[in-house]
């Protein structure tokens, strides 16, 4: 069996990948079909990673997992959210986003800088997959003052995980995965496959 990965982000196709290992099924990005980036045009992450999902399943005639996720920082009313790939511009790289992000908090305390990461993962089993499955995680944190670490991807250089003191780019990608929103979301995603599939 062989499902696709529908993102083109290379750190989410990372971390997704190493968790999905144990299933008995090939996991292929969707760089491999040359599917083209779909627009993100909905409101939540739930329809954005349904497009994403159902754009990829047409196009490959697979089965689909996509990723939506993003930062929500509460003195910024949940700002980027939806739009944090693209919080500085639609060609911003991560490094962009990040400055942005840091300047917008320039002088805010740190006991106001309180964010969390969200992850919606979704999989459908065609692109007409009247009842996809949908499982969702997240992960609290703070927003550094300066950037620090250099694994992960993406805001994880000045996001710093509740009771830790370190952020998420100086954490390992086992010990990332194991408490991520994403990580979350996969758990939850691998323990509602079987019943999902087989119902
Ligand atoms: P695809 O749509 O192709 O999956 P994308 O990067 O555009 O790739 P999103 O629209 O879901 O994906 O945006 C997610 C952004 O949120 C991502 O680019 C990062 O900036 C941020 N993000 C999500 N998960 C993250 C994580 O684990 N660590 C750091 N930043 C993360």
């Amino acid at each position: 069996m062989k499902w696709v990965l529908a993102t083109g982000n290379q750190g989410k196709v990372k971390e997704l990948a190493s968790m999905l290992a144990p299933l008995d099924v090939e996991i292929v990005p969707q760089s491999e079909f040359d599917v083209p980036e779909v627009p993100e045009t909905g409101t939540t992450f739930v329809e954005n990673a349904i497009i994403k999902a159902r754009h990829a399943a047409r196009i490959t005639g697979l089965s689909a997992i996509a990723d939506d996720s993003g930062l929500e920082v509460d003195c910024l009313q949940g700002k980027p959210g939806i739009y944090s790939s693209r919080y500085a511009g639609e060609q911003a790289s991560d490094s962009d986003n990040v400055e942005k992000l840091l300047t917008a908090l320039n002088g805010v305390p740190p006991q106001q800088r309180t964010a969390r990461f969200r992850c919606v993962l979704v999989f459908m089993r065609h692109a007409d997959d009247p009842t996809p499955l949908i499982c969702q995680g997240r992960w609290n944190g703070n927003i550094a003052q300066i950037a620090f670490g250099d694994g992960g991807f993406g805001y994880d250089p000045i996001f710093i995980p509740s009771d830790m003191t370190v952020t998420a780019a100086e954490i390992t990608k086992q010990q990332k995965n194991k408490i991520s929103h994403r990580g979350q979301a996969l758990n939850a995603l691998l323990s509602e496959l079987p019943a999902f599939l087989n119902p």
